[in-house]
């Protein structure tokens, strides 16, 4: 064989037992059903959604849950997401009043997560497995539902977590929308998209420019006839 030719047939084999660097995973948390209609236990759940564009072995990671911290309960994780698909985690009681749905990892989550209300309470997704997560580890996703982070619970970057959403009804979920954003979500969607975010109302903004403009007009008139009228 020609020099050359060895030289690129050995860069070629050296090529072909290096694996390609793994595209950055980009599992998020989705969804969470927390307080379900009646008793919680074995009726809980998180959706995850694998947004990227490879499979994620789920081995490698870990839920987080809390109000103190966000690691008052912990749980391993198991299976994989392929790309593009979502995964639940919890029950292992399902709902009938949800769309028929499987668990992904049908397992009880204990302790219960916690139920929101004035102090914010979180879920938090961690890229190592349970036994290797403290309060001290930082989380990769986090969703805070409530009123205040008054326990300084903390974001991806190590900062004060900002509340994502307010507290859920029993039966609601908390989802976040294709626009990032999380909403409370009335028909929750376990396993699914979310739903379209539906257009605002428009009726009451028109109702209200249309309200606005006339107390304009009158306030316009009576500081013509009137100049202590106060604009
Ligand atoms: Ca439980
Ligand atoms: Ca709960
Ligand atoms: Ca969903």
């Amino acid at each position: 064989m020609h020099r050359s030719s060895r030289i690129a047939a050995c860069a070629a084999a050296i090529a072909a037992a290096t694996p390609a660097a793994p595209a950055s995973a980009s599992l998020v948390i989705a969804e969470v059903l927390y307080d379900a209609d009646g008793a919680d236990d074995e009726r809980e759940w998180v959706e995850a959604w694998n947004a990227g564009d490879t499979p994620v072995d789920l081995s490698a990671w870990s839920l987080g849950w809390g109000g103190t911290t966000l690691v008052s309960g912990r749980q391993a994780l198991s299976g994989s997401v392929e790309a593009g698909a979502r995964f639940v985690i919890g029950g292992p009681l399902g709902d009938a009043a949800m769309p028929p749905f499987s668990f992904g990892l049908a397992i009880d989550l204990e302790p219960d997560l916690q139920n929101g209300g004035v102090t914010a309470d979180a879920v938090a997704l961690f890229d190592r497995p349970a036994d290797a997560v403290t309060a001290e580890t930082l989380p990769v996703d986090v969703v805070l539902y409530g009123e205040t982070n008054d326990t300084g619970l903390l974001d991806p970057a190590g900062a004060i977590a900002a509340v994502d959403v307010a507290d859920a009804p029993a039966g609601a979920s908390i989802e976040r929308g294709l626009d990032g954003l999380w909403r409370i979500q009335s028909e929750p969607t376990p396993g699914a998209p979310p739903r379209p975010v539906p257009e605002p109302d428009s009726a009451p903004l028109a109702a209200l420019a249309i309200a606005t403009a006339r107390g304009l007009r009158h306030v316009r008139r009576r500081a013509a006839g009137d100049r202590s009228v106060n604009v």
